[in-house]
């Protein structure tokens, strides 16, 4: 299982956090994806058939793509 942190600076309202939660969550392998308004982060856990890869590109098509972290804040976890 992995678990990736996002940040997204698109995320403007509940309507974004809602659009991300479910586009995401429709990927076979991602089991959780909780999305953060005020932090305008995403956290997202998957098993494989899904990829790092293809959240990413997914995020993109929906208009959300990962930008870029602050320092330190760009975490991503191996579990
Ligand atoms: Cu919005």
């Amino acid at each position: 299982m992995t678990t990736v942190t996002y940040n997204i600076p698109a995320i403007s309202c509940g309507h974004c956090v809602h659009t991300i939660q479910n586009e995401v969550s429709e990927l076979a392998g991602v089991t959780s994806v909780v999305a953060n308004q005020d932090s305008k982060q995403t956290v997202i856990t998957f098993d494989a058939p899904a990829t790092e890869d293809g959240i990413i590109a997914l995020l993109k098509e929906i208009g959300y793509a990962p930008g870029d972290a602050p320092a330190g804040q760009n975490l991503i976890q191996l579990n």
